[in-house]
């Protein structure tokens, strides 16, 4: 499978990397002279490929390419006849501009899959650029997120780019895999609202529940505070039937990642009670029942707390998983950036870089058993400029040469020297 890369920043660069870790061969077409903006953004090296840049493409190759030269254009013409999907994540209209409208690359290449990442679909807000943030506020992430009495959080996973990368690669998938039935490409379109909203789905739940009542497992519902119109931000309570709540470690003075998220989840609550040393709200009525407790979380959160803070997050992870209580350590990058395990699984890799020596990055996360990734570096600015014209578009060297000088691969002089 052969997938001409148009996108940029993460959203794009997101799916056509995990396509490329599954053995598709991604062609990543780039602004001469430019490239990516990624390449030069967050740079901690100085002339060196940003690791924003790095860690979202790699196994690609690169071809630098000016699509609005006309010598430029045959080229990305030829690129579409022998590809079989077309990933972009420009602003809306940016493609038909560049003259690459659904019609004229069907015609091209009637089994070409054109796939697409928005802001926002069809309607009031269809023409706007859209960024992580913008998407997670708009698809519900951010009224959801933070505490009852703050202002709406953004989170730090990347729900709104890497989240709807993730959709747009199914989407792919399944648009390839339709085709062997008809032999033809379609569209795929992915608006980043909707993929927000798609992985905010438990909170248009709640919002529906509301209607009949005050949502018991939030904490805010103990409280005695009542509920608004919309489902309100629910701190660390847990989206699911089985009460949760991040807790305080020992140590978390000086340490901020000291903490634990612990759920009392029903079918082990003896055990919650024996470990925490308060056997007798095992048969004590404020507590025995699930919903006896829902009103009272603040203050069995608060108990459980005053066990946790004895022991750290390690120890309480040993305790508990020994019987069965699900608990989870709150993991820092550099926990996980030293963690052994996720190394020998090969998720959190050390990639070899030409210009910036070696980094970590994080490999594929979905692990097929007779499939293995290997994760490669990213490919410097245009390094394949010159294989993708000879071997992939089978130019002649002469034509190479003749589209060398035409200006359409390399930067204009000016841009050249600017960037130097
Ligand atoms: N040769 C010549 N021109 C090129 C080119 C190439 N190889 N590649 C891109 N360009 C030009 C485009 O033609 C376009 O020019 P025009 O505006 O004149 O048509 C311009 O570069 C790119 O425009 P853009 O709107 O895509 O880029 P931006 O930096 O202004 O905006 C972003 C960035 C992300 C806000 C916007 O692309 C967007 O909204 N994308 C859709 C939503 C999305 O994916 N957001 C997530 C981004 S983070 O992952």
């Amino acid at each position: 499978m052969r997938i001409l890369d148009l996108s940029h920043v993460q959203a794009g660069p997101t799916c056509t990397q995990m396509l490329a870790w599954f053995g598709a061969d991604v062609i990543k077409v780039e602004r001469p002279g430019i490239g990516d903006i990624t390449r030069g953004q967050l740079r901690d090296v100085p002339n060196a490929d940003s690791l924003y840049f790095t860690m979202l493409n790699h196994n690609k190759r690169s071809i630098t390419l000016d699509t609005k030269h006309p010598k430029g254009k045959e080229v990305l013409d030829r690129l579409v006849k022998i590809c079989d999907v077309l990933v972009e994540n420009f602003g809306p209209g940016v493609l038909d501009r560049m003259g690459y409208t659904w019609e004229y690359i069907h015609k091209l290449n009637p089994r070409m899959i054109v796939a697409s990442i928005k802001g926002f679909g069809p309607g009031p807000y269809e023409d706007c650029k859209v960024y992580e943030n913008i998407a997670q506020c708009a698809g519900g992430a951010a009224s959801t997120t933070g505490f009852r009495e703050g202002p709406p959080l953004v989170t730090g996973a990347q729900i709104g780019d890497s989240g709807n990368g993730l959709h747009l690669s199914i989407g792919i998938i399944t648009a390839l895999y339709q085709r062997l039935r008809t032999g033809r490409g379609q569209r795929v379109n992915i608006a980043m609202q909707d993929g927000v909203l798609n992985l905010c789905r438990v909170k248009l739940r709640d919002q529906q529940r509301l209607k009949h009542g005050p949502l018991t497992e939030y904490r805010q519902f103990g409280e005695g505070i009542p509920f608004g119109k919309a489902v309100p931000r629910s701190g660390n309570d847990s989206g699911g039937g089985q009460p949760g709540w991040i807790l305080k470690c020992k140590g978390w003075e000086n340490d901020p990642d000291a903490y634990i998220y612990f759920i009392t989840q029903a079918p082990v609550w003896e055990a919650i009670c024996d470990v925490i040393g308060k056997p007798e709200w095992k048969t004590h009525p404020d507590y025995a029942k699930p919903p006896a407790r829902l009103p009272r979380l603040k203050h069995i959160f608060a108990t459980i707390e005053q066990w946790t803070m004895t022991k750290d997050k390690f120890e309480v992870m040993e305790i508990c998983n020994k019987i069965d209580i699900p608990v989870g350590p709150i993991l820092s990058m550099k926990d996980l950036a030293e963690e052994p395990s996720l190394r020998k699984t090969g998720t959190v890799v050390e990639v070899d870089h030409p210009t910036r020596g070696k980094y970590l990055s994080v490999g594929n996360p979905i692990k097929l058993s007779d499939s293995i990734s290997e994760v490669k570096r990213s490919p410097l600015l245009g390094e394949h400029t010159e294989e993708i014209l000879g071997k992939v578009l089978g130019y002649s060297a002469k034509d190479i040469t003749e589209i060398k000088q035409s200006g359409a691969v390399s930067a204009p002089q000016k841009t050249r020297s600017a960037a130097a």
